[in-house]
């Protein structure tokens, strides 16, 4: 069990870190479910334990597996990688699971959000979700973190931050009714200040064409450290993606940052477009109340969904054409870190990347006390 705490991080002197931060490790979840997951989750399983491998260079690496496929997993992981038993529903750590903070003595503690499937039953991906409610809170028990439940709907991916009071999130995600439709922009922001301690909200407009999170700012733009962000960006202008990074780009061009710097903003090219195969699209085995995947729709493909490991950076490799060139922008991004190209065509058939199925524990001083402080 761990320690719910009244209040809210940000009143108790809590701030989320930038990912660029120093990390004491990195949870994952093991895809399984066969409506989403095209052969039984096999290729799919394939790429997740390569993910896994490739962050375990950098960092401790925990994998969360359902009873079920746990002999399995275990036998296509790592040794190095903690395989712990866990049930979910579907296998977005960045979304399901805690959204850490820590304090300036080095104490951290989770963020326990209300979680729907990404839109609830109006627009959902899927139904039931009640174990993936429940999984941030069992990260934290392993962790031995203490917990803030906070109120509202939302998801790791839909929110990125520079450690340093800044928080980037989309107007499509976030001011989404099937969210928390009761709460204005001015209320969210509000939610944000208390839970994720930052002072300055930068809202940019639509997410990456066919996200079916409803716009993740993860997919579309991040901070690289405080004061740079990088966007993806296509120069084709009949491409709908176009005038999305387009707006994000004049958004952030115009936008301060919590100590009121103006942001360097790098564009990273995008992959593709790239669509569903119908072989692809053959191996998912449709079920009532998910959502249908059907050849020939656009994927949401995008570089900007990698992983900031300690000293490493996991990036997608999604397309032969464009790999090679995003490798060498984050190269230059990230000096002091070595990037590794995961192959994760079959990460995003099932609607997110490599960042949407991490989610890092800060490194603090004091990670495992007893009492969950
Ligand atoms: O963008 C993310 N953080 C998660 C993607 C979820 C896709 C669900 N099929």
């Amino acid at each position: 069990m761990t320690r719910t705490l009244q209040g809210t991080p940000a009143a108790d002197g809590f701030r989320m870190p930038g990912e660029f931060e120093s990390h004491a490790g990195c949870w994952m979840l093991w895809p399984e479910r066969p409506d989403n997951w095209r052969e039984a989750a096999r290729p799919a399983q394939t790429a997740f334990a390569q993910v896994a491998a490739a962050i375990a260079q950098f960092e401790p690496l925990t994998m969360g597996v359902s009873g079920t496929h746990y002999a399995a997993a275990c036998a296509l992981l790592p040794a190095d990688v903690r395989v712990v038993e866990m049930a979910h529903d579907d296998c977005w750590m960045r979304d399901v699971g805690p959204t850490c903070v820590v304090n300036r003595r080095g104490t951290v503690r989770g963020v326990d959000w209300h979680f729907n499937a990404w839109g609830g039953l109006a627009g959902g991906l899927y139904f039931p979700w009640d174990q993936d409610e429940l999984v941030a809170r069992k990260v934290l028990a392993c962790e031995g973190l203490a917990r803030y439940r906070a109120p509202i709907v939302n998801e790791g991916g839909a929110i990125h931050v520079d450690g340093a009071g800044t928080a980037l999130v989309t107007e499509e995600c976030l001011l989404n009714p099937n969210r928390n439709p009761t709460l204005t922009r001015a209320a969210l922001e509000a939610q944000l200040r208390a839970y994720l301690g930052v002072t300055q909200v930068i809202w940019l407009g639509r997410g990456v064409v066919n996200d079916e999170t409803g716009g993740h700012i993860d997919n579309l733009a991040c901070f690289v450290r405080p004061g740079e962000v990088c966007l993806t960006w296509t120069d084709r202008r009949r491409d709908p993606q176009h005038a999305v990074s387009r707006d994000a780009w004049e958004r952030l061009r115009d936008a301060r940052d919590a100590r009121g710097r103006r942001l360097k903003v790098t564009r990273l090219p995008m992959p593709g477009p790239l669509f569903l195969r119908e072989r692809e699209a053959r191996g998912i085995v449709p079920l009532e109340g998910s959502r249908a995947r059907r050849a020939g729709e656009r994927l949401a493909a995008s570089y900007v969904n990698f992983y900031i490991a300690n000293r490493g950076i996991v990036m997608p490799l999604l397309d032969a054409r464009t790999d090679r060139l995003a490798a060498q922008r984050l190269k230059r991004l990230f000096p002091g870190r070595r990037v590794v190209g995961v192959p994760a065509r079959e990460i995003l058939l099932g609607g997110g990347n490599i960042h949407c199925i991490t989610q890092q524990v800060p490194a603090g001083t004091r990670t495992r006390s007893p009492s969950a402080s």
